[in-house]
């Protein structure tokens, strides 16, 4: 195992560090202090070949510009929050209105976007980078001084570890997640439509016309929204159903996880032949086809696009506040596992 350590940039007067890890069978990833970004993974092809599979840039200034939420934590609370407030206790919390009229992502200055401290803890077989953060009591309208923990652990079985931990000295809400954009093609030659996927899933969440969930789970079955057997994602795409639509031609929709089989979930590129299996603790995943992604601006180069990257956000079910509560002193813990072949 290997680790290089280099400033990425500098923010508000702080050094950014970035951290790449590289493991002993060609597998190698970079993540950065802003966010707990991961800003690459690269993962040899079926002929050996190293390439980059997530969408992500090389200066700061493009993320804080740009990014779409590119390879970031998010929390305090991931996804929507309808009208943009909360109730605990009989008091209301209101967040900031950053997606209409509601809250996404926890606002713009979300855990995404703060630098985090971060130390490094190194084994024979695995590299781990401690990203912490003290979350105030009222940052972002949330109540608790929360104590935040995000652990990237790469191995040299070929994982991604993620686990999170947090604790608050007041009763809050906590739902973490990342957000990275997974393009298995390598340097984004391709969209993912042509990826194929395999989610353990039979109902998701049924979103409003401002992608709010109703409370309605909507069976997969005879849908374009069922993934329990493989097929490519452009099924799931190029579809007639109205919630197809409402979230601009996809998918971005959470799905409740049965964790019948293992993995969750599978992507594979049989082009590249690249394959990622997700295994996660978290009940649900949001699966978005990258439909909002705007031909706006550069990634390394290649222009962006509409679906060159699709996400798959593990976390507890987004706007349902009696899943994310997290009681005074109690321990938030969560993982996931990014197995990449
Ligand atoms: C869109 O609705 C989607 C979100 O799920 C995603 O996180 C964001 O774009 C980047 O708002």
């Amino acid at each position: 195992m290997k680790l290089t350590e280099r400033i990425f940039g500098e923010l508000n007067g702080r050094k950014v560090k970035a951290y790449t890890i590289e493991n002993e069978r060609g597998l190698d990833i970079t993540a950065i202090e802003y966010g707990c970004t991961i800003t690459e993974i690269k993962v040899p092809d079926l002929n050996g070949k190293k390439e980059n599979i997530v969408l992500g840039f090389d200066t700061l200034e493009e993320y804080i510009q740009y990014s779409p939420y590119f390879g970031c934590v998010i929390g305090r609370n991931a996804g929507r929050l309808g009208q943009a407030t909360f109730e605990m206790d009989g008091i209301p919390y209101q967040l900031e209105k950053n997606d209409g009229e509601n809250n996404l992502h926890s606002g713009s200055n979300g855990f995404h976007h703060v630098i985090w401290n971060s130390v490094i803890e190194q084994k024979e077989d695995e590299i781990s980078i401690l990203f912490s953060y003290m979350s105030r009591d009222g940052e972002e309208g949330f109540p608790g001084n929360l104590d935040v923990k995000v652990v990237y652990t790469l191995t040299n079985d070929n994982e991604l570890i993620i686990s999170y931990h947090a604790k608050s000295d007041k009763r809050t809400i906590v739902n973490l997640t990342n957000h990275s954009y997974f393009n298995l093609s390598g340097n984004l030659k391709k969209t993912i439509l042509n990826h194929e996927l395999t989610i353990d899933s039979e109902g998701f969440l049924e979103l409003d016309d401002t992608l709010i969930p109703t409370g309605k789970i909507i069976p997969v079955e005879g849908t374009s929204f069922d993934f329990r057997s493989s097929h490519p994602v452009i099924q799931g795409i190029m579809s007639e159903h109205p919630q197809t639509k409402i979230v601009g031609g996809g998918i971005d929709h959470p799905y409740l996880l049965k964790h019948q089989h293992s993995p969750d979930i599978i992507l594979l590129d049989k082009e590249s032949g690249r394959k990622l299996e997700i295994e996660t603790e978290e009940p649900a995943v949001v699966f978005y086809t990258g439909n909002m992604l705007e031909n706006t601006f550069a990634i390394r180069g290649k222009q962006s696009e509409k679906h060159l990257g699709l996400c798959l956000e593990t976390q507890k079910l987004p706007n349902q506040i009696q899943d994310i509560r997290l009681e005074k002193d109690q321990a938030y813990t969560s993982k996931t596992k990014y197995l990449f072949s």
